[in-house]
């Protein structure tokens, strides 16, 4: 039995698969979303305003890949349907970056859905579902967007202000990880003035 073509075709396998799993990164699969908790009793008219971003997690965070990354703000406004107004301000190559989107009411009070989806490439369905919040210390936000076969999830840390007690940090680690994340996929942004400040 010729062994040659049989090594080589292995090895031509083995490096296809390398490829294959290296475009598309084993992600951690999102949480089912019946086990997200909810705020109860979820007040839409106190949620709105600016929360600054204390914390941020997820299954495409990284750590190590997103060292220094820059605190940001999402403000939410509430329209007369009673969706949102949603505007994320970056710093972002010496710029101040605003990201807009609108939130709809989906299903319970406290969870939306992205507006107008066919308006983002690939985007088949996006949920945002507000798990707790004080409204006017803390927030914390659960994501989950399924773009193209992948889904992603994360959840966000808000401030009314761009530190929390150590408890709430400890707080949304715990809930991170109850999401099946560990400390790797857990970043806490660096404060910073330029574009955030204000309003
Ligand atoms: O808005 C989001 C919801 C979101 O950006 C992600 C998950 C849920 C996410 O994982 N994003 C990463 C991949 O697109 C990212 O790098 O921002
Ligand atoms: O710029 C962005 O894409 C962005 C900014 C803030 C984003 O996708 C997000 C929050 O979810």
């Amino acid at each position: 039995m010729p062994l040659g073509p049989l090594c080589l075709g292995l090895a031509l396998l083995g490096a296809l698969q390398t490829l294959a799993q290296d475009s598309t990164p084993k992600l951690i699969p999102a949480p089912p979303l019946l086990r997200v908790p909810l705020q109860p009793d979820f007040q839409d008219d106190q949620f709105q305003g600016k929360w600054y971003v204390v914390g941020l997690a997820g299954n495409a965070i990284r750590k190590e890949e997103q060292g220094q990354f820059k605190m940001y703000t999402t403000t939410y406004e509430l329209k007369e349907d009673h969706s949102y107004n949603v505007t994320s301000t970056l710093l972002r190559d010496q710029r101040c970056d605003h990201w807009i989107r609108t939130f709809v009411p989906s299903f319970q009070p406290g969870q939306f859905s992205l507006d107008n989806i066919q308006n983002f490439p690939g985007m088949r369905s996006y949920t945002v579902r507000v798990a707790a919040t004080d409204y006017t210390h803390f927030a914390m936000v659960f994501f989950k967007k399924v773009q193209g076969n992948r889904e992603y999830f994360k959840t966000t840390l808000y401030g009314r202000t761009k530190e929390l007690t150590p408890e709430l940090k400890e707080r949304f680690v715990r809930f991170a990880k109850s999401l099946g994340l560990t400390d790797d996929y857990i970043i806490f942004p660096v404060p910073i003035d330029e574009c955030i400040d204000g309003e």
